[in-house]
């Protein structure tokens, strides 16, 4: 078990009153690396890389990180129009079940983590989950955007293999990438969702910025019922 920040987050889950564990759900296209972030985050193999999520039931699969904390992996998009439709149904109804408490209900998932793939040129399947189903279910607040695999961003070529790291060129191509996210979120469903951020799960690079992150960003208080 991965206990990084572990009093952090057990400090802001009292100190606001939030229930917990903390659900967070993973969203993201097939092969974005949604089970390789999972298991960098862990520190351990929760979940298995290069096989989607239970396909014959889609169920999203859980894995808790400690008592605060708790991961809910989603079928990935990208699998067919037929099946990208049920996939897009089933998150939403994740996204909008409720959970009760002293007879208050409030919704379920606390936070989405949507993850991209960086080595993509083509976001639109990621924009348009993002923007029909994510967006539409969970205020933008509560969305972190991530970009995985930041070492296959431009082709590669500025990644250095033998620090793991990229070089000065790739640094910026990215920094701007997350700002041109955010603003096309922005322009797009008027939400402001924080400046996204950028790692790699097979490099095991700012993993723990991105759980600095998802700290950062935790709710300032319990996720009414739509
Ligand atoms: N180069 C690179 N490959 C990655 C990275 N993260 C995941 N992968 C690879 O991408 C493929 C899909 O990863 P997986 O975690 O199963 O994706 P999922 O379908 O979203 O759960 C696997 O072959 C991983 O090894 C990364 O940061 N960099
Ligand atoms: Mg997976």
């Amino acid at each position: 078990m991965n206990t990084y920040r572990f009093s952090d987050i057990q400090s802001i889950i009292a100190s606001r009153g939030l229930l917990y564990p903390l659900d967070v759900m993973l969203v993201g296209a097939t092969g974005t690396g949604k089970s390789s972030t999972l298991n960098a985050l862990f520190g351990s193999e929760v979940a298995k890389v290069g096989t989607g999520v239970d396909p014959e039931t889609q169920k999203i699969s859980s894995s808790r990180l400690h008592e605060y904390l708790r991961f809910h992996d989603s079928a990935g998009l990208g699998d067919g129009i037929e099946a990208d439709r049920h996939h897009a149904k089933n998150i939403t109804s994740q996204l909008l079940s409720t959970c009760t408490c002293n007879n208050e209900d409030y919704g379920f998932i606390d936070m989405a983590l949507v993850i991209l793939d960086g080595g993509s040129r083509d976001l639109g399947t990621a924009f348009d989950l993002l923007e029909r189903v994510v967006l539409e279910s969970i205020s933008g607040d509560r969305v972190i955007v991530a970009v995985n695999q930041a070492d296959m961003a431009m082709k590669g070529r500025y990644w250095n293999h033998s620090t793991g790291r990229p070089e000065p060129r790739l640094v910026d191509f990215l920094e701007n990438q997350m700002l041109s996210i955010q603003q096309r979120l922005l322009e797009s469903t008027s939400q402001r969702i924080p400046k996204p951020v950028y790692y790699s799960a097979a490099y095991n690079y700012n993993t723990d910025a991105l759980m600095d992150h998802i700290i950062r960003h935790m709710p300032k208080k319990r996720r009414p019922k739509i």
